[in-house]
C-alpha cells in the first residue's frame, strides 16, 4: 500500500492529520513531551523540521513522532479499515494445506510465496543508499531522550535486522538503541526475543542493520510477535501485497527494506555489553538498566529526502498502545485458528499488553476455559502474560465493567485462582522477584459446565458503608466500591518508593515496616463486620486518585503493573478472601519473594507539560 514514509506522511498532511512544526524543537525532552501531550488529546501526528540537538545546532533531518497515535491513523498505516483483516488473510492462506499444517502450522505460508509471490524481492540502486554519510554520526541524527532518567538519546522505532548465523534467515524485531556515541549504539533485544537468539548463537562478529523509517508496514511487522518461522520480510509483503523490496547493506551482508529512510550499518562482538538504560518503559516505570552488546557502527546511509520516525513510551495511553491493540486484533485470527476453543481476546493498553489478556473460551467440558488459557500461555509472546482471566464465550472482552461484573459474579475465590510458580517473565516486569521469571495467575471467570463440581457463586455482597468506614482507618486515604463485593482503597505508608524516584537498595527495616503496615490496613478492614462477605480488596498507592475523571484507567494500570502474583496475593483464612497488593514495594530479599530495585514513574518535568499544553491549545 504505502511505498516508503514520506508517502504516508503526505497523505497525513492531506487529511489534516499533522502538525508540522518548523520552528526549532530541543530533542532532549521536549519532543518527546510534545508527542506524548498529543497521543493524550488524540491529537495528529508530528513531523519537526527543525529537531535541536544537545550541542545547540539544528539536525539536518526532520524527525516525524505520534505517526500511530489513534487507532484511525494506525488503520490507516495499515490500509485496513481493522487489523482483524490481516488476520483473516493469513488464516486464508493456511487453510487449503491442512494436512501439513498440523505438522508445521506456517507451512502454508509457503502458497504465499508462489501464490502471491510474498518472496522478498532483491533490487540494486535501492532508494535507502541514495546517500552514504561520509563520517558516519549517529549523535546528528534526530534521535531524541524522552524521560528525564533516561541514560542518554535512544531511537525507539528501529527495525533491527540480523541472520540466523546457521539458516542464513533474516529477522527484522524493533527493539530500542541507545545513542551511546557516534558509533556505538546499545541494542535492547530482550533474551526471548530473535534478535538475541541469533546474537547467543554467533561465533565470531555479528553483522546487524538498523533500519529507521520505511513503509509503515514494514515498521508494523518489526514488532509483530510472529511465530517462529515466518518471517518479518514475508509478513510485510503479505501486509502491502507486494513484494518486499530489499538491498544489500554496503559493509555487511545484510539484506534491508530498500525503501528504509535510513540504514545503519555495523556488527556486534560476541561477548560485548554495556549498561544500557535507565530507559522509560512501556509499562510507565524506567526499565532497570542492564548488560546488553554494543554495535559499532560501520556505515549510515539514506535517502535523498529521508524522515527519521521516533516514539516516546511510558504511563498508559501511549502511541504504542494503539499499535499493541492492532496486534492482537490482527494476529487474533490465527491464534483462533490454532486454539480451537478460543473466541477472543483482549490486551487492554493501561496494562501494558503483557500485564491482563482477557480470554473469552468455549466451555463444554469443565474446565476447559483453563485448558485454552495455559495454551495461550504457551504460544509465542503470550508467554509474557502476568494474569490471564478467563470468561465465557459470549463476554465482550474489550468491555471492563464487564470484567468486573464477571470477577463480581462469576470468581469463587477459594476454587477460581489458578497459580503458576515459577514461570516465564517479559524483562520489563521489573515487578517480578527476578529478572524473567515471575508467577502467573488465572482467574476463571466462566461458568461451572454442567458436571463440574465446583461451587457457583453466592454472592452476598456488602453495603456501601464499608467504603465510608474503611476510609477511616489509619494509612487508607481513599476507597471506593468497584462491586458488592470488591472494594479498592489507596494508601500513603511512610518510606515507600515515591513515583519520582527509583529505590535502588534493599532496607529491610522499612521493608518489613511496610509490611506490616500493609497487613494491618488489610487485617483492619476485613475485621469489619460488614467486610465479611468482601471478596476483593485491592490496595494501591495514593497517586491513583480515585475520585479523578480518568481513575479507572489509571487504575487498571497501577493494579497490574505494580504487583507479583507470587507475593502480594494474600487469601484470608478461610480462603474466600483475598487482598491484592499492588503498592510500589520496597528493595527487600526477605519476604515472601525477593524485590528487586524499585523503578521510578516516568514523569514529564511538570513546568514542560504545562508549556507544551499552553502552546499545544493554541495551535490545535
Ligand atoms: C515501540 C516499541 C519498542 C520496543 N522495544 C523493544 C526492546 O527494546 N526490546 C525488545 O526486546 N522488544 C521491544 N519491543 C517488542 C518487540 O519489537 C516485539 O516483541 C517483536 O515481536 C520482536 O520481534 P522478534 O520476535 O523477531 O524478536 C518493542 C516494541 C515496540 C512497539
Ligand atoms: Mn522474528
Amino acid at each position: 500500500m504505502w511505498g516508503s514514509l514520506g508517502q504516508y506522511i503526505r497523505a497525513l498532511e492531506g487529511k489534516g492529520e499533522l502538525l508540522r512544526v518548523s520552528h526549532p524543537v530541543d530533542l532532549k525532552f521536549e519532543v518527546g513531551c510534545i508527542a506524548d501531550r498529543l497521543v493524550k488529546r488524540r491529537g495528529p501526528a508530528v513531523v519537526f523540521d527543525q529537531p535541536r540537538l544537545e550541542d545547540g545546532s539544528i539536525s539536518r533531518f526532520p524527525l516525524a513522532m505520534n505517526l500511530y497515535g489513534t487507532r484511525e491513523r494506525t488503520n490507516m498505516a495499515l490500509g485496513v479499515s481493522d487489523p482483524s483483516e490481516i488476520g483473516e488473510m493469513m488464516v486464508g492462506l493456511m487453510k487449503p494445506d491442512i494436512g501439513n499444517l498440523i505438522k508445521r502450522p506456517w507451512k502454508g505460508l509457503g502458497l504465499l510465496k508462489q501464490g502471491l509471490a510474498m518472496a522478498p524481492k532483491k533490487i540494486s540502486k535501492a532508494p535507502c543508499q541514495q546517500v552514504r554519510i561520509e563520517n558516519p554520526d549517529l549523535t546528528q541524527l534526530p534521535i531524541p531522550t524522552t524521560w528525564p532518567d533516561d541514560g542518554g538519546p535512544f531511537m525507539t522505532l528501529p527495525l533491527v535486522v540480523t541472520v540466523d548465523p546457521i539458516t542464513g534467515v533474516h529477522n527484522m524485531g524493533m527493539y530500542r538503541g541507545q545513542v551511546f556515541g557516534p558509533t556505538e549504539v546499545g541494542l535492547h533485544w530482550q533474551k526471548h526475543k530473535h534478535g538475541a537468539d541469533h546474537a547467543d548463537s554467533a561465533d565470531g562478529r555479528m553483522p546487524v542493520a538498523i533500519c529507521l523509517g520505511g513503509a509503515p508496514e514494514t515498521m508494523f511487522s518489526a514488532i509483530s510477535p510472529l511465530p517462529d518461522n515466518l518471517s518479518e520480510y514475508e509478513f510485510a509483503g503479505l501486509l502491502t501485497g507486494k513484494r518486499l523490496r530489499i538491498t544489500k547493506c554496503l559493509t555487511n551482508d545484510i539484506w534491508v527494506p530498500a525503501d528504509s529512510d535510513f540504514v545503519i550499518e555495523g556488527y556486534t562482538i560476541p561477548g560485548e555489553t554495556r549498561v544500557e538504560g535507565p530507559f522509560g518503559d512501556h509499562f510507565g516505570h524506567y526499565s532497570l538498566e542492564g548488560d546488553y552488546p554494543v554495535m559499532h557502527v560501520t556505515a549510515i546511509t539514506h535517502k535523498k529526502d529521508p524522515t527519521v520516525p521516533m516514539t516516546i513510551v511510558g504511563v498508559p495511553p501511549m502511541e504504542d498502545g494503539y499499535l499493541g491493540e492492532a496486534i492482537g486484533d490482527a494476529l487474533l485470527p490465527v491464534l483462533r485458528f490454532q486454539h480451537r476453543d478460543l473466541v477472543d481476546l483482549f490486551l487492554p493498553l493501561e496494562t501494558g499488553f503483557h500485564n491482563l489478556s482477557i480470554v473469552a473460551s468455549k466451555q463444554r467440558y469443565p474446565r476447559q476455559a483453563r485448558k485454552t488459557a495455559l495454551g495461550l500461555l504457551g504460544a509465542g509472546q503470550m508467554m509474557f502474560q502476568k494474569v490471564v482471566v478467563v470468561v465465557d464465550e459470549d463476554h465482550p472482552v474489550k468491555d471492563l465493567d464487564a470484567l468486573l461484573d464477571a470477577l463480581e459474579s462469576k470468581v469463587n475465590i477459594s476454587d477460581d485462582l489458578v497459580i503458576l510458580e515459577g514461570m516465564v517473565a517479559d524483562t520489563l516486569a521489573h515487578a517480578a522477584p527476578w529478572e524473567n521469571i515471575h508467577n502467573k495467575l488465572i482467574i476463571d471467570a466462566t461458568i461451572p459446565p454442567p458436571g463440574d463440581p465446583i461451587e457457583s457463586v453466592k454472592n452476598q455482597g456488602v453495603s456501601e458503608s464499608l467504603a465510608i468506614s474503611s476510609s477511616a482507618i489509619d494509612g487508607v486515604v481513599q476507597s471506593r466500591m468497584l462491586r458488592p463485593s470488591m472494594m479498592v482503597i489507596t494508601t500513603q505508608i511512610e518510606g515507600g518508593p515515591k513515583p519520582e524516584e527509583s529505590m535502588e537498595e534493599v532496607d529491610e527495616h522499612l521493608a518489613s515496616f511496610q509490611r506490616e503496615r500493609i497487613s494491618t490496613i488489610r487485617d483492619s478492614i476485613w475485621k469489619l463486620g460488614a467486610a465479611k462477605d468482601l471478596r476483593w480488596l485491592f490496595i494501591t498507592d495514593s497517586d491513583a486518585d480515585l475520585e479523578d475523571e480518568d481513575w479507572r484507567r489509571r487504575l487498571l494500570w497501577q493494579l497490574f503493573c505494580r504487583f507479583e502474583v507470587g507475593r502480594d496475593l494474600y487469601f484470608d483464612e478461610s480462603r474466600t478472601r483475598i487482598s491484592w497488593d499492588a503498592t510500589a514495594p520496597i528493595p527487600s530479599n526477605e519476604g515472601a519473594l525477593p524485590v528487586r530495585r524499585w523503578p521510578a514513574v516516568t514523569l514529564h518535568d511538570p513546568e514542560l507539560v504545562q508549556r507544551v499544553d499552553a502552546w499545544l491549545s493554541e495551535r490545535l
